[in-house]
């Protein structure tokens, strides 16, 4: 089947409504929704993302280094490896912290998955290489037989406003999403997976989302141990792939303060039943381990969802949410993300919020900051300098006044 890139291809359809219960009966009060919400949160794990488990058997914390005088002297750098065990197995992932030094602690920070490792996000030299394994299939720049090397330091720093970020006040935490679940369909052997027993035999076991936005909810756990980070303040963000994990793992454990989505496209903000450029069928072919099993029946059947990815986005309210496209980025459905954020609005307001103030598209570069944040930028898909400023503004807006 052809990509839908025409507006006027987009097929007629009508989404769920967030405020009507499964069987039919409104919802008119808070204490309605939180009824709701658990009932929407149900229908994501079993039919979208499969199901989440909870903290492993064990879990421990290691501060790995903390150099008080990183970049600079602007930062505190803290290395910390999370160690899991469970079901005869064990994992870690490395958290890669820095903080800004002359701000008060707690700091508020940014958390999220880096695609390549957690030296790819800065060229500093004290930024341990990752021994994980990653793909060579993006650009392959310092990797040898999926083995980082230190030529790999920084490649990703354009996507990473760091100097930014600790100026404004704000730390910033990062792990590489391979250590939760390499980025290949293996059959949920490697990773994080093997920590639970598996069992698929409803179609709703955690694939590779799940696991990614796991991993997120791990991190929390360790954030509320480190009396330097404001755990009650942390702002969940992630980028395209990582951005659909960013937003299932914000929608599903309401600690994290705030959530930003940048790009996320099909399976992230994008309302499915657009069809516009990825649709269900084109990701769950190319990505078969992203999603759950039962995911795939709507392959060609968007309409028979019992969600729609304006939900999940309703599953952040009351909290700030900032959806965030870029005109090129077209495979994401630009107007499929923001109206996704329009049709979650309706729960905002229920709950006393504004939500999204606006229910036309923005003209490029015109943010709009209620609860729900949105711009639409120039520019392909990525994470710019621009965005980060507007993530900065939009903290600034609801953390710092917290
Ligand atoms: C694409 C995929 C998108 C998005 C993107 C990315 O190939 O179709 O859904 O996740 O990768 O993560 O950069």
């Amino acid at each position: 089947m052809d990509v839908i890139y025409d507006e006027a291809a987009v097929p007629h359809y009508v989404l769920p409504d967030p405020l009507t219960f499964a069987g039919g009966a409104p919802v008119t009060t808070a204490e309605a929704w939180a009824e709701r919400r658990h009932e929407i949160l149900a229908l994501f794990e079993r039919h979208v993302y499969g199901v989440l488990p909870g903290k492993p058997e064990r879990m421990d914390f290691e501060v790995v280094s903390v150099d008080e005088s990183a970049l600079s002297g602007a930062a505190t750098r803290k290395a910390v490896t999370v160690h899991f065990a469970g079901n005869g197995h064990t994992a870690s992932m490395d958290i890669l912290i820095h903080l800004p030094n002359g701000h008060t602690r707690p700091t508020p920070i940014f958390a999220g998955l880096n695609f390549m490792g957690n030296h790819t996000v800065h060229a500093d030299p004290g930024i341990a290489l990752s021994t994980s394994w990653v793909p060579a299939s993006f650009p392959a720049a310092g990797i040898e037989h999926n083995q980082a090397t230190d030529a790999a330091r920084g490649i990703s720093a354009s996507r990473w406003a760091v100097k930014r970020i600790l100026e404004r006040g704000y730390g910033l935490a990062t792990i590489y999403c391979g250590d939760l679940d390499p980025d290949f369909d293996d059959g949920f052997q490697n990773g994080v997976h093997a920590l639970f027993p598996r069992d698929d035999s409803a179609g709703d076991a955690w694939a590779t989302l799940g696991a990614w936005a796991w991993g997120l909810h791990r991190a929390l756990d360790y954030f509320e141990t480190d009396g330097d980070i404001d755990a009650g303040r942390v702002a969940l963000i992630g980028h395209s792939r990582l951005g659909k994990a960013a937003v299932w793992a914000g929608a599903a454990d309401p600690r994290f303060a705030l959530v930003v989505s940048n790009n996320s496209g099909c399976g992230g903000a994008a309302l499915s039943r657009r069809r516009y450029g990825e649709t269900v069928g084109i990701i769950n072919s190319k990505f078969p381990h992203w999603f759950c099993t039962n995911f795939k029946r709507y392959n060609d059947d968007e309409d028979a969802l019992p969600v729609d990815q304006h939900m999940l986005l309703a599953l952040v309210a009351p909290r700030p949410l900032y959806v965030a496209s870029a005109v090129e980025d077209r495979w994401s459905d630009p107007r499929g993300e923001f109206l996704s954020a329009v049709h979650a609005t309706p729960v905002y307001r229920l709950l006393g919020r504004e939500g999204l103030p606006i229910d036309q598209m923005p003209d490029l570069e015109q943010p709009v900051m209620g609860t729900i944040g949105y711009h639409i930028r120039t520019g392909k898909h990525d994470v710019t300098a621009y965005d980060w400023e507007r993530y900065l503004d939009f903290a600034d807006l609801h953390l710092k006044s917290a």
